[in-house]
């Protein structure tokens, strides 16, 4: 690691370099007091009651109090229906203390709420449409249906729990204690006019400070968890609630841990585990073979979340089996959160792409990509100078490998002061960039959001002038310790320090980039090398007088929002590219994510598809895994496999530690050169079908990448598969992610309980799988297993070029593999690759038909981009005959075609040459 030798210090005494990640530097439940606190209730239960006579109805939503039986306390709830089979309960306090937060920014917008009718007797029933919400009154609970199955209940196992805001006993002694005093004032003061419920101790030592190593957490507000259990009677098994380094289904955490949710910088995270990393999206789904249905707990303060499943395994069926009890408790995730309300969203299905769309259409997804994001990247921390960037782009040249974007880390900057430049490595960057961009090429560089506290540092100077850095309780600019040294955190919860951090990117400020240059937000947890957990401390101070602790999770979005503002402010026509590695629920709206610093094993590259699967299903479709591994260096074999999987997840980047060899393709032996090529174009083949996946994300909210159960919701046997992905739902992607193998057993689904499935073509050799399960599959060092679906049709490029934007022109492939119909079907969008004139219609979205041995095109709005693109071949896999010929009917021209034949009786249809936006017949010949 380099580093001063103050950082190293303190770097040093917190994370054991070279040796995985010290755990013990991280909390357990049993060691967060609220935790604690809220895991509790498991045991004993609680005791909460509608209130009868306090119910009000509205048309699309209802209200009613809510009592603690034993404190007396008292709770407001509101369940309003929303457009889409959802639902959103919120609990709050009738008369808190103070407000509690109530997160605001993750929603794409007000989501649309419907009209309800309710019906009174003693339990409550609202009912939309197919959808019902019964609501008993005591105990408190509320069970949710759809189509009359039981999918979702809420408070089933009473373990709501509440902590309402109180007064803090004044014990005589603690009044000595300097700043928890002038706090307590001013709650005094702002609260005078309202009675106050009987102060009730809670009986434990952190309720109202708390110590973790060193740091010390002052509490002003104390104890103010809230928790609440949510159970699945339809549902087999639950996933979702990234970010973790673990399988794609959730584990049950009876006895262990529960996975957590806090971003923080976990250095050299391990696998397998249910640890908090970067990033918190608190989405969960529950599945099972007839109903899907998830739960959005909007929470941004820490979180954890007990999962409690009977996983199907041989003992636990047989002891069904022998007890004769059908199946125990059904799944079942417990929320715990150290702040704010209760806000969760219960989304009802029923299929799992209903879901997955009933969240994207409450947070949003990421907006079409510009082309050359879904190419490669190449990155390391660090290109040295401009020579080696210079330098290592032409070699890319030289090997006749594709690229598209150099990436530069903290070292370009001035001393880690952002929106500068290194002037003696760096002292020409507009030429440098220019240099690239001519090649078609792209820069993108980090900004950081903690600031060097270096009075002659123009940043610093206006953060500290105007009040924009984050404050301690007592009021000051806090101060951490991070890469430039001592450093500040601007305050992005407050609109102005975002306007001014967008203005910051504007090419008058900013002068020494070129508006193509893009962003990558790093350490925006925010990552505090000395502080508690290496991030902020909880009782920082926020805009609008919020606690750290209320917001924490949301600070790298707010981040987003100014660097995405920026970029947009900067060249409004551009689509900007952002990658960031804080992330909430919400923030695939701005960027990119990663899965930040793996390693280089083989554990590492199977969970990059674990993580993105997980991702992709929370919103963010736009994952990638550092290409190698981030620390240690990988073998030749390992290098070749992490680029053989990357070039099937959507964000495609090799990156590495500055400690690491350098690792450039070329620096390896022929033979590890040749597959790692191979990726890379097996990868810009396929970009077209990338780019119409991420346009259909943006229009339907449908992952790019899915989990097979997300189109085989009955095949149990699939339900837990994460080493394999669909891309849409037309490709199936196996790669081979373990060392010295040559073959893999690939898992083809079933589509219903019979064993039937579909057919699935080799992507290379068009070699058909018929049957349902596992299939032994060879494979060579330079084999990525790749199945199309029959009954899909891919659009190609086949082209060879240097960079994705060099392609624009170039001519499609589309590739059909039939079904058993003998038909097949896929879709195609078109624009500049660039702009948002696709918004305004300049654009060419296509669905290509084929049946009866005829492919036709049907446009999906008006085809108004001119493309100068063409189709250069149709090659059609599961004919079961062979054509002679073709005839192609366009602009009122008939002409014929050749055949050719292909591998497994493949055939390809040449030069079509029919433009883009042409509608057009084409019929195969029969002898
Ligand atoms: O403390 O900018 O995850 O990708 O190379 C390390 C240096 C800071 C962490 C990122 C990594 C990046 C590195 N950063």
């Amino acid at each position: 690691m380099r580093c001063s030798l103050f950082v190293c210090l303190i770097v040093g005494a917190v994370f054991n370099y070279g040796a995985g990640v010290d755990p013990s530097n991280f909390k357990t439940c049993e060691q967060s007091s609220f935790c604690r606190r809220s895991r509790k209730v498991q045991s004993s239960g609680s005791k909460y009651a509608l209130i009868r006579g306090t119910l009000n109805t509205y048309t699309d939503s209802v209200t009613a109090d809510l009592i603690n039986k034993e404190n007396h306390h008292q709770f407001t709830l509101k369940l309003e229906a929303l457009v889409g089979s959802t639902f959103r309960l919120q609990i709050d306090e009738k008369q808190p203390l103070r407000p509690r937060y109530r997160v605001e920014h993750a929603l794409k917008g007000k989501p649309e709420t419907t009209r309800i009718r309710v019906e009174e007797s003693d339990e409550l029933t609202i009912t939309v449409g197919k959808s019902k919400a019964v609501i008993h009154g005591d105990p408190f609970r509320i069970d949710f249906y759809e189509d009359d199955v039981h999918v979702v209940s809420v408070n089933a196992k009473n373990w709501l729990y509440f902590e309402h805001l109180r007064q803090k006993a004044q014990a005589p002694a603690e009044q000595a204690e300097g700043g928890d005093q002038a706090h307590q004032q001013q709650d005094q003061q702002d609260n005078s006019d309202m009675v106050q419920p009987a102060s009730e101790p809670i009986d434990d030592p952190g309720a109202w400070e708390e110590n973790f190593k060193s740091h010390h957490d002052s509490k002003p507000y104390g104890p103010e968890a809230v928790a609440l259990d949510f159970s699945f009677p339809a549902a087999e098994m639950l996933f979702g609630i990234p970010e973790h380094a673990d399988a794609f289904q959730l584990k049950s955490t009876s006895g262990t841990e529960p996975y957590r949710l806090y971003n923080l910088d976990v250095f050299e995270y391990i696998v397998d585990s249910k640890m908090a990393l970067y990033g918190s999206v608190p989405v969960l789904y529950a599945h099972g073979p007839q109903r899907t249905a998830g739960v959005y707990w909007q929470n941004s303060a820490e979180s954890w979340v007990d999962i409690y499943t009977t996983e199907s395994n041989v003992v636990s069926s047989l002891v069904n089996f022998v007890s004769g009890s059908r199946k125990s408790t059904p799944p079942l995730a417990h929320f715990i959160s150290e702040s704010g309300i209760v806000d969760a969203f219960i989304m009802l299905g029923p299929k799992p792409m209903d879901v997955f769309k009933q969240y994207a259409a409450l947070t949003g997804t990421h907006e079409l990509p510009q082309l050359f994001a879904l190419a490669y990247h190449q990155s390391r921390w660090n290109y040295n100078d401009e020579r080696d960037v210079t330098s290592v782009s032409a070699k890319f040249d030289e090997y006749n490998m594709p690229m598209d974007t150099m990436w530069l880390d903290i070292e370009y900057t001035d001393g880690k002061r952002y929106f500068t430049w290194d002037k003696f490595k760096f002292p020409e960057p507009l030429t440098m960039i220019k240099n690239l961009t001519e090649l078609g090429r792209h820069l993108v560089v980090i900004i950081d959001p903690h600031i060097k506290r270096d009075n002659a540092y123009f940043f610093h100077q206006d953060c500290t002038e105007n009040g924009y850095y984050v404050k301690t309780r007592e009021g000051n600019d806090y101060e951490g310790w991070c890469w430039p040294g001592s450093a500040s955190y601007p305050d992005f919860f407050n609109p102005v320090v975002r306007d001014y951090y967008a203005s910051q990117y504007s090419l008058s400020k900013f002068k020494t980039v070129s508006k193509d240059v893009m962003i990558w937000n790093d350490m925006n947890e925010p990552s505090v090398f000395n502080g508690p957990e290496v991030t902020a401390p909880k009782d920082l101070v926020h805009y609008g007088n919020w606690e750290h602790r209320d917001v924490h999770n949301l600070y790298g979005h707010m981040h987003l929002m100014g660097t995405f503002a920026g970029l947009k402010q900067r060249d409004p026509q551009q689509r900007p590219f952002i990658l960031t590695r804080a992330h909430f629920a919400g923030s695939q709206r701005y960027a990119a994510i990663w899965t930040g610093d793996n390693f280089a094993d083989w554990a590492h590259l199977q969970h990059s598809i674990k993580m993105c699967l997980t991702e992709a299903v929370a919103g963010f479709s736009f994952c990638g895994a550092d290409i190698g591994g981030f620390f240690g260096n990988p073998d030749n074999e390992l290098l070749e496999r992490w680029y053989q999987t990357a070039a099937f997840l959507p964000f495609f980047r090799a990156h590495a530690h500055i400690d690491t060899k350098r690792r450039e393709p070329w620096l390896f032996p022929e033979r590890t050169r040749h597959v790692i090529k191979n990726a890379l174009l097996k990868r810009y083949s396929y970009l077209p079908l990338w780019y119409t996946s991420f346009y259909e994300l943006e229009q339907t909210g449908a992952p790019v990448i899915r989990p097979l159960l997300a189109h085989y919701p009955v095949d149990k046997e699939a339900f837990a598969i994460d080493n394999q992905l669909l891309v849409q739902q037309r490709l199936l992607v196996r790669p081979v992610m373990q060392q010295g193998v040559s073959k893999v057993d690939v898992y083809f689904p079933a589509i219903d309980d019979k064993k039937n499935g579909d057919y699935w073509y080799d992507a290379d050799t068009y070699q058909r799988q018929e049957r349902v399960g596992y299939e032994s599959i060879p494979v060579t060092d330079d084999k990525i297993p790749v199945f199309q679906r029959g009954g899909s049709i891919v659009p190609k490029k086949e082209r060879q070029r240097r960079s994705s934007t060099l392609m624009l022109n170039d001519p499609y492939t589309l590739v059909i593999c039939l079904d058993r119909q003998g038909k097949a079907a896929g879709t195609l969008f078109i624009d500049d690759e660039k702009s948002y004139a696709y918004r305004t219609g300049e654009s060419i979205y296509v669905s290509y038909e084929f049946a009866n041995n005829q492919l036709t095109n049907r446009f999906i709005g008006k085809p108004h981009f001119k493309s100068d693109a063409w189709i250069e071949r149709i090659v059609i896999a599961g004919l079961g005959y062979a054509p002679i010929d073709a005839t192609i009917t366009a602009n009122g021209i008939t002409q014929k075609l050749e055949i050719e034949q292909r591998s497994n009786g493949a055939i390809v249809v040449r030069k079509p040459a029919v433009k883009m936006n042409v509608d057009f017949a084409l019929k195969l010949n029969a002898a």
